[in-house]
């Protein structure tokens, strides 16, 4: 297959090119480099040193005679230009990541709000609109996230979109199924759900053929391809905005600073490892929906942890102390979480979990590269509103926290 990726360039964009290549397919990167241009805005980079998108190319090609074309554009704001493309390339699938995925940029500061919600939600419907324009056919699979459905503790397993509603009519009660209600935790949560809607209308109206995968939280570094040679190395974000807590924890472990559980861990989340996400990619590549098909939505995650926990597994294998601290974010303290993944189960995905070995391999990564690390960014100092911002700057060590073990 012709497959586009928006946003190839990123932590999950790269690794699925790769995949994708290999596998065959003729892979067209778009990407504006924004992660790029944040990398350089916050003043951190990645763990890892990161080649550029032509370089890495390059690499890729020495490696495996096949090519991956890149092609710079900014799907939020140069329409026309992306509505050519498409009507030039005519792929027959589209792969999008091209958003601004951390929930804390996205509260860091009004500007953040609306740079997120601006990029975001114009990228999405600019694709949206330009499928149609362009009369093309394919089958567009976008990146979602778990966090659409929130972290309320219902109780029931969360299904995978949809729910069936009972509702009272004057003939008596009638089942109708729903999109299940979001209940976004961040601005940059926000605007996945807001995606959902568009999709939903885009399914509807015109019939264009759309998977949402709402994934959990990834971990890991290395793919198959990305370990076959040192300039395929995928990118590996450790800062307070941009690292996400299991990688978080693995790489403060790795330069002894305390794992920064947020106030009592009580969190659960779905997880996922890097390697699963791009199979999962591949998977629903293969399953696209028929014309005039609802939008088909999946689970990609593969495992439940509470926060608390994971700092308790990492802290076992490596050694590390956990901190608790005062939390930045406005969350629940403490939620349960079932989750429905079996529409990948039954695709043939075999879960990886959190092995030793795999979570050692992200330690080394992170040992190997740590003089890189700016120990001064680990820190989370996005705060969700001004009196979380006023109570962490009184108790940035969080004295006032019993340590919950
Ligand atoms: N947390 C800590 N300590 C840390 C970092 C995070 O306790 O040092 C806690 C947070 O307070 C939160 C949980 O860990 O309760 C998860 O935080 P995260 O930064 O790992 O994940 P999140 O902000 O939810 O976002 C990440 C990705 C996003 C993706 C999402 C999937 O950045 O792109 O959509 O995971 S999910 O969480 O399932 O919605």
């Amino acid at each position: 297959m012709r497959i586009a990726i928006l946003g190839g360039d990123g932590f999950v964009g790269w690794p699925t090119c790769l995949h994708l290549s290999a596998q065959g397919h003729e892979v067209h990167i778009l990407d504006n480099l924004s992660r790029r241009w944040i990398d350089t805005e916050l003043g951190v980079q990645s763990l890892t040193p990161m080649d550029s998108i032509q370089e890495r190319s390059r690499i890729w090609k020495e490696v495996t005679g096949e090519t991956i074309r890149f092609h710079l554009i900014d799907l939020s704001r140069e329409y026309e230009r992306l509505r050519q493309w498409l009507a030039d390339h005519r792929p027959d699938a589209i792969v999008h990541f091209a958003e601004q995925r951390a929930a804390p940029y996205s509260m860091k500061s009004d500007r953040h709000k609306v740079y997120t919600v601006n990029n975001n939600v114009n990228a999405t419907h600019n694709l949206l609109a330009a499928m149609v324009e362009a009369g093309l056919d394919a089958h567009l699979v976008h990146l979602g996230t778990m966090g659409v459905y929130g972290y309320s503790s219902v109780g029931a397993p969360i299904p995978e979109g949809y729910l069936d509603v009972q509702i009272d009519t004057p003939s008596g009660p009638r089942t109708q199924e729903i999109l299940y209600p979001t209940r976004p935790g961040s601005v940059y949560h926000m605007t996945k759900s807001l995606d959902q809607i568009l999709f939903q209308f885009y399914a509807q109206n015109d019939g264009l053929r759309i998977t949402d995968l709402h994934q959990g939280i990834v971990w890991g570094t290395h793919t198959d391809q990305t370990r076959r040679h040192e300039q395929l190395i995928n990118r590996f974000d450790y800062d307070g905005d941009y690292g996400t807590v299991l990688n978080r924890f693995l790489i403060q472990a790795a330069i002894d600073y305390p794992l920064t559980v947020h106030g009592t861990g009580g969190q659960t989340r779905a997880f996922i490892h890097i390697q699963d996400s791009v199979r999962c990619i591949e998977l629903a590549l293969r399953d696209a929906p028929a014309r005039g098909d609802r939008v088909k939505i999946f689970n990609q995650m593969t495992e439940t942890h509470r926060v608390r926990d994971l700092a308790q597994l990492v802290a076992k294998l490596t050694g590390a102390q956990v901190k608790f601290l005062p939390n930045p974010r406005k969350e629940a303290d403490e939620n349960d979480l079932i989750v429905k993944n079996d529409q990948f189960l039954a695709l043939g995905l075999e879960p990886t979990t959190l092995a030793e070995g795999l979570l050692s391999e992200v330690v080394d990564v992170a040992r190997k590269f740590a003089h890189r690390i700016d120990r001064t960014r680990v820190p989370a100092v996005s705060a969700w509103t001004r009196d979380i911002a006023r109570r962490v700057e009184r108790d940035p060590e969080g004295k006032a926290l019993k340590s919950v073990s």
